[in-house]
């Protein structure tokens, strides 16, 4: 007999487990897939409790005949070791074959893991790689194994899947029903993790956060929106402020810019952010207020300065707050930047004096917007003025 061994967290199984499980049960013919939760992992924290993991894993799979579960791990007090699973499978099939299937990532770690020669013992590895052959750095890996430990890894064509949890439990965080997304697993265990509101009892985090922006944002938009994120941070921390607040500030402060004008325009309104007609003339500033507002449907984000940052990110406004400024700051000043000459001027400035560096910028974009050529002007937003006309004092003031 030949056994599949899914071991993981599920923390929640997805659509990308089963595809992966489905895969290897075709490409080498196993006659079973044995999905085996973790009980307490020792290397992640905040982890939904063993009991709820399971029960989705057996939610998801009981369709499928040739899918089972195992509360090996689950129940076992302690940590819980790979080679020990292994082990007592050995045990409880004897004779059969063993595949134990891994990430990519995961490849580069098994060496790392506790008794590792008793793994490549007990079990064949198969690696979900995308490209199905183990190209490069993880074919190479697989080589040094394969020596080191007279190993058996075998590569099978699978997309990865890893990152896609992170996106999961995100879907289940988003606030308004307008914005959310069809979470990526079985619907029993959409509806299991919703139930028991696994995952929408805490806030969106970082990285939670970057997965769905990831699909709101075209890639060139993403890399700024984390070259602001690298500068805020920088700032924050030179000018002593919430470094928490100043990366999630840039993460999030173009999270509107595809929306439609239509959609700009509803939030705005929702959320009592007035809309001028000079701001229906130039829809492109909109994204700034409609941004502090998808914030909060989508992203959960509900701290008032976070907000503000994103609000202002595009005009500023008279007397920032520091953290405001330093989202202004950083959208024109990140590493992706190279529409003025001035700039490295700027990225030095910023370090010193953050209202010295917003009013020298103000005083660019208002030349800027007024000297665009070919009658191409642009109106100067009302906002972007009163900015300009608050800040340029610093513009003399040495020091
Ligand atoms: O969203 P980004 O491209 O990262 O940068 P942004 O939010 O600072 O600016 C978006 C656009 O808005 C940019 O092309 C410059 C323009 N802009 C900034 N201030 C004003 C403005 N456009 C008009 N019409 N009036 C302004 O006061
Ligand atoms: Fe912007
Ligand atoms: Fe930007």
């Amino acid at each position: 007999m030949k056994i599949g061994i899914m071991g993981g967290t599920f923390d929640p199984i997805h659509n990308g487990h089963l595809y992966i499980a489905k895969r290897a049960k075709k490409e080498f013919s196993l006659d079973k897939v044995l999905f085996i939760p973790t009980g307490v992992s020792y290397m992640k924290t905040g982890v939904s409790k063993a009991e709820h993991r399971y029960e989705m894993v057996r939610l998801a799979i009981k369709d499928y005949p040739d899918f089972e579960i195992s509360d090996l791990e689950v129940f076992r007090g302690g940590n819980t070791y790979t080679f020990e699973t292994l082990e007592e499978l050995k045990k409880i099939y004897p004779g059969a074959k063993l595949y134990f299937i891994i990430g990519t990532d995961t490849l580069f770690m098994l060496e790392k893991w506790r008794n590792v020669e008793s793994i490549f013992a007990s079990a064949t590895i198969l690696v979900a790689d995308r490209e199905g052959d183990g190209r490069d750095k993880q074919s190479k890996k697989a080589d040094e194994l394969k020596k080191k430990y007279d190993a058996r890894i075998k590569f099978m064509k699978a997309e990865p899947y890893n990152i896609s949890a992170t996106l999961l439990r995100a879907s289940f965080k988003i606030p308004s029903p307008a914005y959310r997304i069809k979470p990526d697993c079985p619907e029993l265990v959409a509806k299991y993790a919703e139930e028991h509101e696994l995952y929408s009892q805490f806030p969106m985090n970082d990285d939670e956060i970057l997965e769905l922006l990831k699909l709101d944002l075209k890639p060139k938009r993403l890399v700024h929106s984390l070259g602001v994120r690298d500068t805020a941070v920088e700032l924050a921390e030179i000018h002593h402020l919430d470094v928490d607040k100043a990366r999630r500030a840039a993460l999030l402060h173009d999270c509107a810019k595809y929306l439609s004008l239509d959609d700009k325009i509803k939030l705005c309104q929702e959320y009592d952010y007035p809309v001028s007609s000079l701001e229906l003339d130039n829809p492109e500033l909109l994204h700034a207020k409609a941004g502090a507002a998808l914030a909060t449907e989508k992203y959960g984000v509900t701290d008032p300065e976070i907000l503000d940052a994103i609000r202002y990110h595009t005009t500023g406004k008279p007397n920032m707050s520091p953290l405001t400024l330093v989202i202004f700051i950083s959208d024109y000043i990140e590493p992706g930047r190279s529409h003025s000459p001035r700039l490295n001027d700027f990225r030095v400035l910023a370090k010193e004096n953050l209202a010295k560096c917003a009013a020298c910028i103000l005083e660019e974009t208002c030349i800027y917007l007024e000297q665009r050529p070919n009658n191409k002007t642009k109106a100067i937003d009302p906002t972007t003025k009163q900015s300009y006309e608050f800040y340029k004092i610093y513009l003399e003031a040495g020091e």
